[in-house]
């Protein structure tokens, strides 16, 4: 909002620069209306001519002294992206504040370094206390939400968003283990110790290193405390979504499989893991593709302690537990399997009788090994009514050897997901309100992106429509109950980009189609798209340069999507032979684990439940529903509960890219900003009215202003008598029912008035007692 006349000589502005995003500058003369350019002057003492006539205009202005350092970034008079950046970095270095509100939304940065405030006395500070009167932090956020649930009788959510790395889980953790401690017991139970005891075990299978963070979460994770009528916790339970299967049997370079594996291997030589036959991570090929398989700072063999510590709480039996193991175990070996070319011209492949991997991996798993050896390389079709068998080539069978590898995993995720959740269950009777914590992978962006970075973004595409619409709301709400005209307030709704995704005939409707049409392909699809979308769907593009990739322009970005590949993941196909001898095993838990079938794989704790598929003698996709079929659906149940809570979040920044404790790097800080809403949230405050003020908080500030026949009778009579005449565009103002609304920088008029008025006064003073003496 333009409001030339703050721009006088001194007066501090800010100026786009490459490096630092933004840096301050000073006015060296007034701004005249129609000048083309303003004179400032750089902190570095160089001057510049800074052009009025861009689209920008006029630059944006600098924040009074006292609000630098403000904890709330709504507070702030200016709101800006410049001025939220400097608030952040000032309070991140200067005080090593590492959260700061943005209205209803906590920014947390990540420090990179441990810090002493997350010890029982800072939660014991907290409890009890009201959000505004504490200093901005996870506990004040669990506590507003804690609060609020008994208050209220409501279930509530915290949900936590931010690229990868910047800090979610870590957070989720905090507030897993706030409730744990103002809805326990004097000394911890077993459910709350059970409640905290689950997410070392997830984070062993469901975590990894990749380029981006060393404790990469890679599923989301949905996590609901359920607490009793007086606020003590009852019990919990998970849901979990999409994993990613893909890294059980493929890593890119300096990244590693989920930690368990390693944490296995670090204990091969113990005498109760020899049945497994481990060996170093080096030396299987599901392990060892990251090329390093250690990461700094982390004993692969301390963790698998924790990992059986945490099992153990959760009342998995160390047999129980050993035979999670030889599954894993089974899995490394699996890998090693050599399929060896034959045939001519190597249509067929063959494993040898004395493979020792495929011995023992057919041992580890109770299954017959010659026949495990024969369903790898062979498959069964059904042609016009007729069972026929047929030789895969290496290539074939490596594929499908990778997808029972695959498959495997996601079952024994699944079940672990299943079994936390029996051990963690409550009676439902007893419970009466819940407070659910998201922790889900952020939106993410890479050289080459995927299926997995396509469900990604769209699942941050929809958490993102459902912040939008909370905010939105509350303030329309907030003027509701003002009783103020109705004001319209704009903001960018992205349901194009959602309907582009999940509507009829969008990305996920093709795909599906053509996972079902023969003889399917990427690059039909690719092709459908474009027939489809081009010039018609405004967040669709091609890219100029490929005919097999597409380009979605998502609330945070562009990002350009590779096809190939995506068929198949979205198929998840698994062949029906080796999951039925693993059916027939005579280990319970390997029998266990497939005797329920998902329907599409990936989705571990919803698909548990959808039941066994049928048998046949096809191959196994055709009964399938796809992933991408079932995440949507387990996306819309996700929005569906979140809908149904009083929703609190938790944005997450990563500010620099080397893991450097505080370190502050504005371009990463500023994109972040950009992409997870918080600035959006400031458009939509700053879009409405940002400021409000209680008549009598107004009038005792103000009071200076009020001529004296103004400042007669209640506040709020006065206020609407003095205002017209301090802002003389009514645009700027609205009279609510209890409070003033303010757009965005008629504070800094009114101060700037109020520090005139009181300077002027202040030299009366002056004279007149210099006129007495
Ligand atoms: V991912 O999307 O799962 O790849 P997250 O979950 O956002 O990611 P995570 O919580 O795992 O990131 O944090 C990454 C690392 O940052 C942690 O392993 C810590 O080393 C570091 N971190 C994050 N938050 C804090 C904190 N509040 N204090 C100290 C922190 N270190
Ligand atoms: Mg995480």
């Amino acid at each position: 909002m333009a409001t030339p006349e703050l721009y006088t000589k001194g007066a501090w502005v800010w100026t786009p620069d490459e490096e630092e995003v933004w840096v301050s500058a000073q006015l060296q003369q007034d701004y005249r209306p129609g000048d083309q350019t303003l004179i400032l002057r750089l902190s570095d003492g160089r001057e510049m001519h800074y052009s009025v006539a861009s689209p920008a205009g006029l630059p944006p202005l600098g924040n009074p002294d006292i609000l630098e350092g403000e904890n709330d970034l709504t507070a702030l008079s200016f709101l800006h992206e410049a001025a939220v950046l400097h608030n952040l970095r000032v309070r991140f270095l200067d005080y090593s504040s590492i959260y700061t509100y943005c209205g209803i939304v906590l920014v947390a940065l990540n420090p990179y370094e441990q810090l002493p405030i997350y010890g029982e006395e800072v939660m014991d500070a907290y409890s009890g206390q009201d959000m505004a009167d504490m200093d901005p932090h996870v506990f004040s956020i669990a506590e507003e939400g804690y609060r609020a649930m008994i208050r209220e009788e409501k279930n509530q959510s915290i949900i936590i968003s931010g690229e990868s790395g910047s800090g979610k889980t870590v957070s989720a953790k905090f507030a897993m283990r706030y409730f744990a401690v103002v809805g326990g017991a004097a000394q911890q139970t077993q459910v709350e110790e059970k409640v905290l005891a689950s997410s070392p075990i997830m984070e062993a299978i469901g975590n990894a290193k990749t380029t981006r963070n060393d404790n990469s979460s890679r599923f989301g994770k949905y996590v609901e405390i359920g607490f009793g009528s007086k606020g003590d916790i009852i019990g919990a339970s998970m849901r979990t979504y999409l994993l990613e299967k893909s890294r059980v049997v493929f890593q890119a370079p300096y990244e590693r499989n989920y930690h368990i594996f390693y944490q296995l291997c670090a204990f091969k030589d113990s005498p109760e893991m020899r049945a497994l036959k481990l060996d170093s991570a080096e030396h299987f090929r599901y392990t060892n593709q990251g090329l390093d398989i250690n990461i700094p700072g982390t004993d692969d063999a301390v963790e698998l302690e924790n990992t059986r510590n945490a099992l153990t709480v959760m009342g998995v039996q160390p047999d129980q537990q050993m035979e999670l193991f030889q599954i894993l175990a089974a899995v490394l070996h699996l890998g090693n399997v050599n399929i060896q070319a034959s045939g001519r011209g190597g249509d067929r492949c063959f494993i040898s009788a004395d493979d020792l991997s495929l011995v023992v991996f057919s041992k580890l798993m109770g299954v017959e090994g010659s026949q495990m050896a024969h369903w790898l390389c062979h498959q069964r079709l059904t042609v016009a009514g007729e069972i026929l068998v047929r030789p895969m080539s290496a290539q074939q069978a490596n594929g499908a050897r990778d997808a029972l590898a695959k498959h495997v995993y996601g079952q024994l995720f699944a079940w672990t997901v299943q079994s936390l959740n029996s051990a963690l269950r409550a009676h439902r009777e007893r419970t009466k309100t819940l407070i659910g914590v998201l922790d889900i992978y952020g939106f993410e962006t890479f050289d080459r992106n995927s299926f997995e970075q396509f469900c990604i973004n769209y699942a941050n595409e929809k958490l993102q429509q459902q912040f939008n619409r909370h905010v939105f709301q509350l303030e329309q709400e907030e003027y509701v109950r003002e009783e103020l005209p109705w004001s319209r307030i704009e903001f960018s709704d992205n349901q194009p980009c959602i309907t582009l995704i999940e509507g009829p005939l969008g990305v996920l409707d093709l795909l599906d189609e053509e996972c079902r049409v023969p003889k399917g392909s990427d690059e039909n699809w690719a092709r459908k798209l474009y027939d489809r979308h081009l010039d018609r769907s405004p967040n669709f593009r091609k890219p100029r340069m490929s005919n097999s990739a597409f380009v979605l322009l998502h609330f945070a970005d562009m990002v350009q999507y590779e096809c190939l590949g995506f068929l198949e993941k979205n198929r998840d196909t698994v062949f029906e032979e080796p999951i039925n001898i693993m059916r027939a095993s005579q280990l319970e838990l390997v029998a266990e684990l497939f005797q329920q079938e998902p329907a599409g794989g990936s989705l571990s704790a919803s698909s548990v439940r959808n039941g066994p598929v049928r048998s046949g003698n096809k191959a196994h996709r055709e009964h399938k529903l796809t992933v991408g079929f079932q995440f949507r659906q387990s996306l819309q149940l996700l929005m569906d509960t979140l809908n149904g809570t009083t929703p609190h979040y938790i944005r997450c920044i990563k500010p620099n890219d080397l893991k450097q404790p505080f370190t502050f790097d504005p371009r990463r800080a500023v994109q972040q900003l950009r992409a997870c809403g918080v600035l959006e949230t400031i458009r939509i405050s700053a879009a409405g009215y940002s400021s409000r003020w209680r008549y009598e908080e107004f009038f005792s500030r103000y009071r200076v202003l009020l001529s004296a026949s103004a400042a007669q009778g209640d506040s709020r009579a006065s206020c609407r008598r003095a205002i017209p005449a301090l802002i003389p565009d009514p645009e700027q103002y609205c009279f609510g029912r209890t409070k003033v609304f303010l757009r965005a920088g008629q504070v800094a008029v009114l101060e700037k008035l109020r520090a005139g008025r009181l300077c002027a006064a202040a030299v009366l003073v002056q004279s007149t007692v210099r006129g007495w003496l």
